[in-house]
């Protein structure tokens, strides 16, 4: 739509776009703008699909009719621009190809810009329109295997997501979900990836945030029966259930009790994993007190009850789990030395112990999602992904989770530059076009700022937890500086003595705070912890930690690799399935700070429009031609044949979108020209 504009009406040729770039982007902001008060959300913009948050439900924007209507159409691309043409596109490309190639819609913007909001709509689609009508007929709506896909998203969200600063249902882990179909077509199955969920939420939750979705469920819904069971009454203040008062949408418990029965945890399960929460929530209230730091320290009077609770419902003896906060078990060969630890100790080993049991029960969860939908490999060929991951964040704090989180972030906005703004450029170069380089933001020296080789962000902070020694910010901030100096997308505050360092991402400058970095990234768990756990008679917290092998550093899911280099591994992986499929771009834009409906901010939006390069893809797509075909050897010629509407290339043969539109007026012409002399022929026939 940008582009079509950009090109007809402003008679612009392609070797002076670059010129225009803060022009044009007003005009894309002031088209946004003049949309979005005519409540018109989504726009295209080259090869994305710009979102903008409507902040409250538009009524019919997603119904069902809605569906069918994009769903059927010969030409969706013609009805006005929706996720469901993003949608329908991806799917008619898997369709009457004999390989065809698995698609990927990716959707980013920053926190609380709708990314959450449009996968749901996206899955509800790919339910409707490739849901098995005999299937529906036959089965019960509880085994349907579309019911059971889209029911994976209240529990993960319940489990995943959590009220921050920017966002009331902000996901705190990202997703990436293969939606998997048969040859007809048809869903028949998914399968879930999830991505570095912030476990420290659970233990520590930041001024006017809240702690995961799913204690205030809990809190709010549970019966009066419950709460006797998980030792919960209405008045108990819980230290790790900070704003319980603020009513929210997303408590909503029966819904999450619902889904988990379709996907299959029973009643029993249900039972377990309710107890092991509760039991994590009392933690919040179990302090520790001594003389003095360096005094062995013991566990405050009033605390006890909340030990003993937590006791009874994580199912361990009470004395051993004080046992296990208060005392360090140091291996020297093969004796074991016992030490008593300081207050600060004992409230870490606290708090990583309430940490690791809901890290591993969101892991569970996950895996059992994935049982329950996950098509047996035979039934299914193709799938079409969807990323949902965590948007950019900038808080008035911001530590290891903030840095993991805009990392991600960055290695998107990497897909994107380096699959379109740079490959198609590179393709009309080595093709042979006449064309002048569109300038882009190239996020390259940010992500060798941060995860790079020899020397980063990622490697130092992995360098000082190797040494093993006590880390000291401000020394860590000395060695940073003294290392990445070079980088220009790192900065220092000269007159601030503080541990800190500034990252100049793609979507903006975030101070990050050294403190507490280096300790996250090792994320030490203690043994003692983990074989406590192996003799809860909670069934299934001791199935969780059953083949966790205490001795063993490398045992499965609690290895010594950090945090960042997990994270980096598991992004890597990702990016490699994302290379193989066909990536489909949408941009969520959030149109103000405070979620307020239907108000657009110009400065919120411009910087994310900047930000994304979205100015930049309509160059390329409006001055290029986003339509190219492998040219039969026979035809193959010099380049020099070219008109400003088709390019030949040496191997492929290039279109701009008004040919394509040209020569799909002209087929459908010659179509019903046919169609009209066959029904003439018929006629003298009959
Ligand atoms: V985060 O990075 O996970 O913090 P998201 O996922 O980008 O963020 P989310 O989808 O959660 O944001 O959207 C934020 C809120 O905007 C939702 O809870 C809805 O209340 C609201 N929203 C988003 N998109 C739409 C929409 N298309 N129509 C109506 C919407 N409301
Ligand atoms: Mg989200």
């Amino acid at each position: 739509m940008f582009g079509n504009i950009v090109h007809r009406h402003m008679g612009l040729s392609v070797s002076n776009t670059n010129e225009y770039f803060p022009f044009f982007l007003l005009l894309v902001l002031k088209c946004l703008q003049a949309r979005y008060s005519m409540k018109v959300f989504y726009t295209h913009a080259g090869c994305t699909l710009v979102a903008l948050n409507p902040f409250q439900p538009i009524p019919d924007l997603y119904s069902l009719d809605v569906m069918k209507e994009y769903h059927c159409a010969p030409q969706p691309q013609e009805f006005k621009p929706h996720i469901f043409i993003v949608a329908e596109e991806a799917y008619r490309n898997l369709q009457g190809q004999m390989e065809p190639v698995n698609q990927s819609l990716v959707v980013s913007g920053e926190s609380g810009a709708g990314k959450t909001w449009t996968s749901r709509c996206l899955m509800k689609y790919y339910a409707t329109v490739a849901a098995s009508s005999s299937v529906v007929k036959s089965q019960d709506t509880v085994d349907r295997i579309e019911r059971r896909v889209l029911d994976s998203n209240p529990i993960m969200e319940a489990f995943g997501n959590a009220c921050t600063l920017r966002n009331n249902n902000s996901s705190r882990f990202g997703k990436y979900i293969q939606l998997q179909l048969d040859r007809s077509q048809l869903l028949v199955g998914a399968s879930v990836q999830t991505y570095l969920l912030e476990k420290t939420r659970v233990a520590c939750q930041p001024a006017k945030e809240r702690n995961f979705h799913i204690f205030y469920q809990m809190m709010k819904g549970a019966t009066d029966e419950q709460r006797k069971e998980w030792r919960m009454p209405k008045d108990q203040q819980f230290v790790w259930l900070p704003n319980a008062e603020k009513t929210l949408e997303e408590d909503c418990f029966q819904e999450t009790l619902e889904a988990m029965v379709h996907l299959g945890i029973n009643a029993e399960k249900q039972g377990q994993i309710f107890k092991i929460l509760a039991g994590i929530l009392q933690f919040g209230n179990v302090n520790f007190s001594s003389a003095d730091e360096s005094q062995p320290c013991n566990i405050e009077e009033q605390s006890k009850d909340f030990l003993q609770r937590a006791a009874g419902l994580l199912g361990v003896p009470v004395d051993e789990l004080l046992a296990c906060l208060r005392v360090r078990t140091l291996k020297a060969g093969k004796q074991s030395v016992l030490k008593p630890c300081s207050q600060s100790e004992c409230s870490v080993r606290r708090d990583c112990l309430a940490k690791l049991i809901y890290a591993q029960l969101f892991e569970w969860l996950v895996t059992f999602i994935n049982n329950s939908i996950c098509a047996d490999n035979s039934i299914w060929c193709n799938f079409i992904g969807l990323l949902d991951v965590y948007g950019f964040e900038c808080f008035p704090v911001n530590n290891l989770e903030q840095l993991c989180i805009n990392y991600a972030n960055e290695k998107l906005q990497q897909h994107f530059v380096a699959h379109y703004l740079r490959a198609q450029q590179e393709e009309y170069v080595s093709e042979g076009l006449e064309w002048s380089f569109v300038k882009y933001q190239d996020n390259q020296n940010c992500l060798d700022l941060i995860e790079g080789s020899p020397t980063s962000i990622f490697s130092l902070l992995n360098e000082e937890c190797r040494l093993n020694r006590v880390s000291d910010a401000k020394k860590f901030r000395g060695r940073l500086e003294k290392e990445l100096c070079d980088n220009a997308n790192i900065s220092w505050d000269k007159y601030s003595q503080e541990a800190h360092f500034t990252v100049a991402h793609y979507a903006g400058k975030v101070n990050y705070q050294i403190d507490g970095m280096m300790e996250k990234n090792k994320d030490p768990v203690p043994r003692e912890l983990i074989a406590l756990l192996q003799k809860s008679e909670n069934p299934l917290l001791h199935q969780i930690f059953a083949d966790k092998d205490t001795e063993n550093a490398k045992s499965k899911g609690l290895s010594k690799v950090t945090v960042v280099s997990k994270f980096k591994n598991s992004l890597e992986s990702l990016m490699k399935i994302l290379h193989t499929t066909t990536p489909h771009y949408t941009r969520c834009i959030k149109p103000n700070p405070d979620c307020k409906p239907l108000t657009f901010q110009k400065e919120e939006v411009i910087i994310q429009l900047k930000a994304c390069g979205i100015v930049e893809t309509i160059h390329i797509s409006a001055a290029g031609f986003p339509i190219s075909q492998v040219l039969d050897p026979a035809c193959q010629r010099d380049s020099e044949t070219h008109s400003t509407l088709v390019h030949c290339g040496r191997t492929k043969v290039f279109l701009t979108q008004s040919m394509l539109e040209l020569l799909e007026d002209q087929r459908k012409k010659v179509l019903s020209q046919k169609a009209f002399s066959i029904q003439c022929c018929w006629r003298r026939y009959q």
